[in-house]
């Protein structure tokens, strides 16, 4: 590639910085209430995916995003998920680090039949877990049903938010699934330029809940700061730390606070170079902390 090549493939890829593309996931989900429970529907499709302009994948998602939406739960609720199966294959749905009656598992054939083409299957359980980060996911055939995107987010909290767990006010709550399956390298579905910067005004407490749902360790390393890691697999740490990398393994969630103390656009990405940058520039897992 030549010079030039290298440079405009570089300057395009920022200038693009956050591109558009079609639906983001990690979209709020609101329950109804039925007598007492919070009542919650998500759709297992096939969908095509958008991860950059122009760049469309088979994907798979609930509600047909990738993530799925976003689940906000508090401490001592009743909760049902209706899960239906609009697939051509069978799936179910597992609540990672969720504590739940072993029947709502979501494990095929260890606690449930597999929801075939058509069905549903209702997922109930009372919260008693801390407030935290958890995850939901596909529980069958998941390479390729959680490599293509059957993940999402559900969060318990207390009435006052994450702000009460933490101890800070949080102005600014985000939440980064790193994936690389049949989707490429993707930050919440999307690949560079596409993924979505977490803007913040200079001096806000920033929290990332961050989770991996692809098969690879992914490190995350945020320019120009240290944060603060405040909690993992939903559990707040007796002794936060401070990084600036932090290597996220299939399976694990983190919560990091950053105090947004300097001005600037700061790139935030995956530090196994070859997820992230090529002769051409940047794609996949990067994103930017915006200090306004
Ligand atoms: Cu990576």
């Amino acid at each position: 590639m030549s010079v030039q090549d290298m440079l405009e493939g570089h300057a395009a890829g920022v200038n693009a910085f956050p591109a558009e593309t079609e639906a983001l996931g990690n979209q709020p989900l609101q329950p109804t209430i039925e007598n007492g429970w919070k009542v919650f529907e998500l759709t297992a499709q096939e969908v095509t995916w958008e991860t950059e302009p122009g760049v469309f994948v088979d994907a798979m998602g609930f509600n047909g995003t990738v993530p799925g939406p976003e689940l906000r739960v508090n401490p001592g609720d009743k909760v049902r998920i209706i899960v239906r199966n609009e697939m051509t294959q069978p799936t179910t749905m597992h609540l990672h680090g969720v504590t739940v009656p072993n029947g709502m598992d979501g494990v095929p054939y260890i606690t449930q039949d597999p929801i075939m083409p058509g069905g549903f299957f209702t997922y109930e359980f009372e919260v008693v877990d801390p407030p935290g980060f958890y995850v939901y996911h596909s529980h069958f055939n998941s390479t390729e049903q959680v490599g293509k995107g059957m993940y999402g987010a559900i969060y318990i909290e207390p009435k006052g938010g994450f702000s009460d767990v933490y101890g800070e006010k949080i102005e600014v709550e985000s939440t980064m699934f790193l994936g690389d399956g049949p989707t490429g390298y993707v930050l919440n579905g999307k690949g560079f330029p596409a993924t979505q910067p977490i803007v913040a005004e200079l001096g806000d407490d920033v929290l990332i809940h961050l989770a991996n749902d692809g098969a690879l360790i992914h490190p995350m390393h945020l320019h120009g700061y240290h944060f603060e890691v405040v909690a993992e697999d939903g559990f707040v740490l007796e002794q936060p730390y401070m990084a600036d990398t932090l290597m996220v393994a299939p399976g694990q969630r983190f919560d990091i606070l950053v105090k947004a103390d300097y001005p600037g656009v700061w790139a935030y990405h995956c530090h196994i170079l070859p997820h992230v940058e090529g002769p051409a520039g940047m794609f996949g897992m990067v994103t930017a902390l915006v200090v306004q």
